[in-house]
């Protein structure tokens, strides 16, 4: 397939300013009439053919300046409409009739319809398959929409910008109009049609307008969606306070449908949101669902500025909007609930998606190069690698020259379609700083590695710290240049508190912040008084590795003592994570794993601190997770060691804390009505980590029984449902908690896909077939992602044991499921063909496996192209 390389970037020949499109809306055929106004470019040669992008259309007929164009003058295929005869001035118009089939299109890109409702995918190339056009972001251009429908199928006609008219037609039918005055890139529009249930409200912004907002979902889930209204304004007023940005629209809306590929779009004025990451209320949602709505309300929010009215010129920069944007998000949740549980969670996702990505063979930089599907690219490395590039780019400007420079690159760039090095520009003028060896971090793909090395000099009352910085090679990007790490750290005294030095000599130090920019750096801290435990990154300040002298004490300490509530966790994590590669060790030599008193001790001091965040505890006692542990030994990995190693962990926490636990447990519980605020999620967290333990403690399931049976919200439910399943599948207990949690939400499909989520993160020996049998239960459907990611993608990403199952069977369940997924929809196939990403990390037996199945899918015919990309680079 053809390459896409961000050194061939041309602006186009031709702009189109203006488009009238003309939608008249029917399930099996749709028309639409696309009047659109182009100009050829300044620059641009007079008979440079007008090539339009296509995908699956078929043209009904082609308009130039109102008068039908001769055949000979145009070549239209399914995928490109390329027109050679245009007339000599330099504007024009052109109408383009297509006809597409919304209800036999399983893509979910482009027009589609779920559950009845028509809607609209069009990020990154979908608007393509609604009409012929420069399907490229830096063809801004301003939309006037009219839709007509069937008023009763579809009493709802709703597009991007504000509402202009509406009225009935002939026929039961009924039109209206919507115009945006914003010029926009084509993946920013949006269409929704159907008959929905709404919750309004309205927003006044800081300089006084009115807004009405409104959240369209299914009749009856209107209760469901308050919780997401109530985001949606703290979002407004989060941006403009913290950002300086104000709403721009008279309207502002978002439609909850059922059937999506991602989490939500950010189409001007009309978001478009998967179901999910809409509908909650203590019966059906956990608080992580509540957390992740008000995340991606947020998100989708923002990016009005960080995406809308600035966007990417191509999608080479799709990082510009995604990476910003996720910072955003991240920081407007971080102010909203607690900050270092915040980023505890950010980071732990990093590293269990990101990190492992930029280790593989899918590794690329924030900022690609290539690609020949940029579907494929809408990755942890863009989005989640992409903010912590900002986040250091913040740490290392300070707060308020951060701001400046985010005010100067709204001001300088509003309305434009620009790179990053448009970004990064403004914040050189802003600061007046050369960020020149920082942008490496959005051209040079791979996690860096720092080796790290301390000794304290008693009588000089000084700290020499060695440190070394090293990029892994990655694919087609063999030689790696020095980075730009911003390490913040502090020197931990004897009473926890930092410790004060005279002056640091070998690397600009400033603000407690570490600027290692070269390959080595001996700094030496001098006037330091007492030994000190040095800690490093804390906050996480830089996305790397970080290899350090392994002194068990000094981690011990810091998890006790360091200020830095993300370092302390990070020291308890790093004691965990190497106990547990020891003991999975000594599980595959035959022995018996043995864990240190003193480690145990630690997570059940800190379990019981009652100064500590209920939130931070649940994650003290959190262990790394399987593929967490598997990450860190990189190779020649046995998960079913790994599993053991943890097992063995977990319950000898339990027996140790079994009093400690069960106090705790009791005494978190309270009768107050249930609320989704962090400070409760925090005690419900801490809850049902306590209950695991305790369970496990006790060899019994009657306290998860008992939760189970009395819980009054779906965080509690869910959780003593998961460790039922879990360690009592197959037990009575176990199977009647899961019949009844499917009697419950027989009638509620989010729910019942929590249903599949459980069952599949079961680690039995019979895991597979259980999966596959539920493949056959009737509320499954390979049409609808959430289903497919419930069921198959909790399976492939966290039972590592089933997955990868020595026998193979595992992978040959996804790889099944992934070649029958490719014909309907193959930018989920896609996605989840990269649960295959690390298995040249695995030991021989399952690499064999896991290297037939995949060639054997790569030999396929009729491959579509998202797929046949994934699978390349997976085997290369
Ligand atoms: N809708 C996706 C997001 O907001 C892609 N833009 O990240
Ligand atoms: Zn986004």
């Amino acid at each position: 397939g053809q390459i896409f390389r961000l050194e061939d970037y041309k602006p186009s020949a031709y702009l189109i300013p203006g488009i009238a499109l003309d939608f008249a809306l029917d399930a099996d055929e749709t028309l639409v009439t696309a009047r659109l106004r182009v100009e050829r470019a300044e620059n641009a040669p007079d008979n440079a053919p007008l090539e339009l992008d296509g995908d699956a259309l078929t043209l009904e007929a082609l308009r130039i300046n109102g008068a039908d164009a001769p055949v000979s003058s145009y070549e239209a295929t399914p995928d490109k409409l390329t027109i050679r005869k245009l007339p000599e001035e330099r504007e024009f118009e052109l109408t383009i009739v297509t006809r597409v089939l919304p209800s036999s299109n399983t893509t979910l890109m482009g027009l589609y319809v779920s559950s009845g409702v028509f809607c609209t995918q069009c990020e990154a190339e979908g608007f393509r398959r609604i009409t012929y056009f420069l399907d490229r972001p830096d063809i801004l251009s301003v939309y006037t929409v009219r839709m007509e429908a069937d008023r009763k199928a579809a009493p709802l006609l709703l597009s991007n910008g504000n509402p202009v008219e509406s009225g009935a037609l002939e026929n039961g039918r009924h039109f209206a109009v919507w115009h945006d005055p914003f010029p926009k890139p084509s993946y920013l529009f949006a269409l929704v049609a159907g008959d929905l249930g709404v919750v309004t409200d309205s927003f006044t912004t800081a300089s006084g307008r009115e807004v009405s907002l409104g959240i369209y979902v299914e009749h009856g889930k209107e209760e469901r969606a308050a919780y997401a209204m109530d985001a949606l304004k703290r979002s407004m007023r989060w941006d403009e306070e913290r950002f300086g940005r104000e709403y721009d629209l008279d309207v502002f809306n978002i439609v909850a449908v059922s059937d999506f590929n991602m989490g939500a779009m950010e189409n001007k004025g009309l978001n478009v949101f998967n179901d999910k990451y809409v509908l909650a209320d203590a019966e059906t949602a956990t608080d992580v669902d509540f957390a992740n709505i008000e995340a991606i309300i947020a998100h989708e929010y923002f990016h009005n500025w960080t995406g809308n009215r600035i966007t990417c010129r191509d999608w080479f920069q799709l990082c510009l909007k995604e990476g910003l944007t996720v910072f955003r998000d991240h920081e407007f949740s971080a102010d909203e609930r607690s900050r270092a549980v915040k980023r505890i969670g950010e980071v732990r996702a990093l590293r269990a998606h990101q990190f492992p990505e930029d280790q593989g063979p899918l590794a690329h930089p924030v900022r690609p190069r290539r690609y020949r599907e940029i579907n494929n690219f809408y990755t942890a490395t863009v989005y989640e690698k992409g903010s912590e590039v900002v986040r250091m780019l913040r740490t290392i400007l300070g707060e308020e020259a951060f701001r400046a420079g985010m005010d100067l690159y709204f001001e300088r760039h509003d309305g434009q379609a620009v790179t990053i090095e448009d970004f990064l520009k403004a914040f050189e003028d802003a600061s007046g700083r050369d960020l020149t060896q920082f942008a490496l971090w959005y051209h040079q793909a791979g996690t860096p590695n720092v080796a790290l090395s301390s000794r304290y000099d008693a009588e000089a009352k000084t700290l020499t710290v060695e440190i070394e910085q090293s990029v892994p090679p990655t694919p087609s990007e063999s030689r790696k240049r020095l980075m730009h790490i911003p390490l913040a750290f502090g020197l931990v005294g004897p009473e926890g508190e930092d410790l004060a030095y005279e002056s640091a000599e070998g690397a600009v130090v400033e603000n407690g912040v570490i600027h290692l920019r070269k390959r080595r750096h001996t700094i030496v801290f001098k006037g330091v008084n007492a030994r000190p435990v040095f800690s490093v990154n804390r906050g996480f300040s830089a996305p790397v590795t970080l290899c350090s002298e392994g002194r068990t004490a000094d981690r011990l300490f810091l998890a006790r003592h360091d200020s830095d509530p993300f370092s302390r966790w990070q020291a308890l994590t790093t004691l965990f994570t190497d106990t547990l590669i020891a003991a999975s060790k000594a599980v595959r030599g035959g022995k018996e794993p043995a864990f240190a008193d003193d480690l145990v001790q630690l997570g059940l001091d800190l379990a019981a601190d009652a100064t500590l965040e209920e939130a931070f505890r649940a994650l003290v006692l959190t262990l790394p997770s399987e593929a967490d542990v598997a990450r860190e030994i990189g190779h020649d990995i046995d998960p079913d060691a790994i599993h053991t190693a943890r097992r063995a962990l977990l319950e000898t926490i339990a027996r140790a804390g079994r009093e400690t636990f069960g106090d705790l447990y009791e005494g978190l519980h309270d009768n107050a009505p249930f609320s989704p605020d962090a400070r409760s999620a925090g005690r419900r967290a801490l809850r049902n980590t306590l209950l695991e333990y305790l369970v496990l403690g006790e060899g019994t399931p009657q306290a998860a029984r008992r939760q189970f049976d009395d819980a009054d919200n779906m965080t509690e439910r869910a959780g003593a449902l998961t460790i039922l399943a879990q360690y009592f599948h197959d037990t009575e207990d176990g199977r009647a908690a899961l019949a009844a949690f499917e009697e419950r939400y027989r009638d509620t499909p989010l729910v019942l896909d929590k249903w599949l989520q459980i069952q599949a993160m079961i680690p039995s020996e019979g895991a597979v077939s259980l999966v596959r049998s539920l493949m056959e239960h009737p509320h499954f459907s390979l049409a609808n992602p959430n289903r497919v990611r419930a069921l198959i993608g909790t399976f492939s990403m966290a039972n590592q044991t089933a997955f990868h199952s020595a026998d193979g069977e595992g992978y040959r369940l996804v790889a099944d499921t992934v070649l029958a997924l490719d014909g309907q929809n193959p930018q989920v196939a896609a996605r989840l063909a990269t649960a295959f990403r690390s298995w040249r990390s695995l030991d021989k037996g399952r690499r064999e496996h896991a290297r037939a199945l995949l060639a054997d899918m790569a030999g396929r015919e009729n491959l579509s192209r998202d797929l046949a990309d994934i699978l390349e680079r997976t085997l290369a």
